[in-house]
């Protein structure tokens, strides 16, 4: 077994595992030393008149970090078409991705959701700041065995956004008019958990389990489907503003949800609602607690939603013009090492083969971030650099792993790139020349939550076989959480005249 660094922000060190097959055979002593190997046994053909430059190639991981993994709105009940509140016997529904992590040592994946108590002014339901976990402590889900009743994990907080009146009171919805926001006298408090089944002014509040029921079942792998209900009636509150003894239903509203590994995601207990939590939404649940709109926070949340990709060691080479010799679009991986790059992020066997591929004049591995001690994969901040010496007419290529990914690696074209242009040499980014790739050998998973990526897989070289063999490039489109090239990976080459 090897273990693999992931370096975040080049100083935290998460370590994560990935374990080799005998085909892989890792050599630790070529790991440690080979920032330094550099094989020179295709150069015995260099023209003597040909200039020989240095060039120092910095490959940095320049995503930009997101406090959370996946969110959405739940405003449409289930059978219907529009968004509406729940009435009595209605449901939301919806469903999430999240592996038992998202990155090493991130605290596990938690739910947290947002949705009105609307027979109040300023009520939500949702969980305590921790979120509901996903995940039991031997990386279990929650609710293997069908649908696991959360409710017991659902709280009633006062928003601290408007003054409490009476139940039933003309400033609270249902009473206000649908489209009404912010009536009511402005409240200038903190958000706080009702603790006792009255508020001021003397309202009696059903106990929770009387208006909601959230239940999570495993639709897996890595996949969950939440149910929020609405299980009250007819006499579920007492609306005294409207008159003695009449009482109501409770509606629900439609909310905001979010998949997350850090605490408070949409408020902090004791603090104003506008700006708090790791949302920061100037709106916070106001717009929710008090209308039911779930819109603003919505809005915010999904600005701060994202995939955190770090990215793996990997192999270069320096080579003729007319070969590829990492892969070849539209053709099965070589079986010289891409595919232990491209699923587990190790590069040792990739590297050895360059060394000794026709037509490769240097090569060598990538694997000790800037900065760090040892070999890793690099984070959100984090870089490997690492140097080449080549003639006009030489290419360059190398592969590094996107590493939230089953089989993906980020690559120049097959043919790789010039390190010449009109003769001077190249310098300067070269991003735009950077694609992203299937490797071909196994099979896609969620981005960030697959249970077979190198993360979360508990052995390497594990997962499905892919159902399509052959190299390819990734359509954008496949999962929306994958972000463009330009905001995970930059590469940058300079090169010097000896
Ligand atoms: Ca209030
Ligand atoms: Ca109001
Ligand atoms: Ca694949
Ligand atoms: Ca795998």
């Amino acid at each position: 077994m090897k273990k693999l660094s992931l370096v975040l922000n080049c100083t935290v060190l998460l370590a994560f595992t990935a374990c080799t097959e005998t085909d892989v055979a890792i050599d630790e002593t070529a790991i440690e030393s080979n920032q330094e190997t550099v094989s020179e046994t295709k150069g015995e053909n260099v023209q003597e008149n040909l200039e020989m430059v240095d060039f120092t190639i910095t490959i940095e991981n320049v995503v930009t970090p997101k406090p959370i993994f996946q969110s959405g709105v739940f405003a449409v009940p289930v059978g219907g078409s529009d968004p509406a509140p729940l009435f009595p016997g209605d449901a939301y529904e919806f469903e999430i991705d999240a592996g038992p992590h998202a990155l090493p040592g991130d605290g596990g994946t938690r739910l947290s959701f947002v949705t009105m108590f609307v027979q109040s002014n300023d009520l939500f339901f949702a969980p305590d700041e921790e979120g509901i976990a996903l995940y039991n402590e031997d990386g279990s889900p929650i609710c293997e065995n069908g649908p696991l009743d959360v409710t017991d994990q659902v709280l009633l907080w006062d928003s601290g956004t408007e003054v409490n009146e009476p139940t039933g009171s003309p400033n609270q919805k249902p009473q206000q008019a649908p489209d009404t926001e912010d009536q009511g006298e402005d409240e200038n408090g903190v958000v706080t958990e009702i603790t006792s089944n009255s508020c001021s002014f003397g309202n009696i509040l059903p106990e929770t389990s009387e208006v909601i029921k959230v239940t999570i079942e495993y639709v897996g792998p890595a996949r969950f489907k939440v149910r929020i209900k609405n299980v009250s009636d007819a006499t579920t509150i007492a609306v005294p503003a409207k008159g003695e003894d009449v009482r109501a239903p409770v509606p629900v509203s439609p909310g905001v949800y979010a998949v997350h590994t850090m605490p408070a995601p949409f408020f902090v207990e004791g603090v104003a609602a506008s700006g708090a939590g790791l949302i920061a939404s100037s709106e916070g649940v106001e717009n929710i607690a008090e209308d039911g709109f779930p819109e603003a926070l919505a809005m915010d949340t999904k600005a701060a939603s994202g995939l955190i990709v770090p990215l793996s060691p990997g192999a270069w080479a320096i080579h003729e013009k007319d070969i590829q010799p990492i892969y070849s679009i539209g053709s099965p991986d070589f079986g010289e090492g891409l595919e232990a790059v491209a699923e587990d992020g190790i590069p040792t066997m990739l590297a050895a083969s360059l060394a000794e591929k026709a037509g490769v004049r240097f090569s060598g591995a990538f694997d000790t971030p800037v900065g760090a001690d040892g070999p890793g994969a690099i984070g959100p901040g984090g870089s490997y650099q690492f140097t080449c010496s080549g003639t006009d007419g030489d290419y360059l290529s190398l592969a590094t792993m996107f590493v939230q990914s089953n089989d993906w690696f980020y690559s120049f074209a097959p043919n790789g790139i010039a390190l010449f242009e009109d003769g001077a040499p190249r310098a300067g980014d070269v991003t735009d020349y950077i694609y992203l790739y299937d490797a071909g050998t196994e099979a896609d998973e969620y981005p960030g939550a697959g249970l077979s990526q190198v993360i979360r897989q508990r052995d390497g070289d594990s997962g499905e076989a892919d159902p399509d063999m052959n190299v390819r490039l990734i359509n954008p489109s496949v999962q929306s959480n994958v972000p463009a090239t330009v905001n995970v990976i930059k590469v940058t080459i300079s090169g010097t005249s000896k």
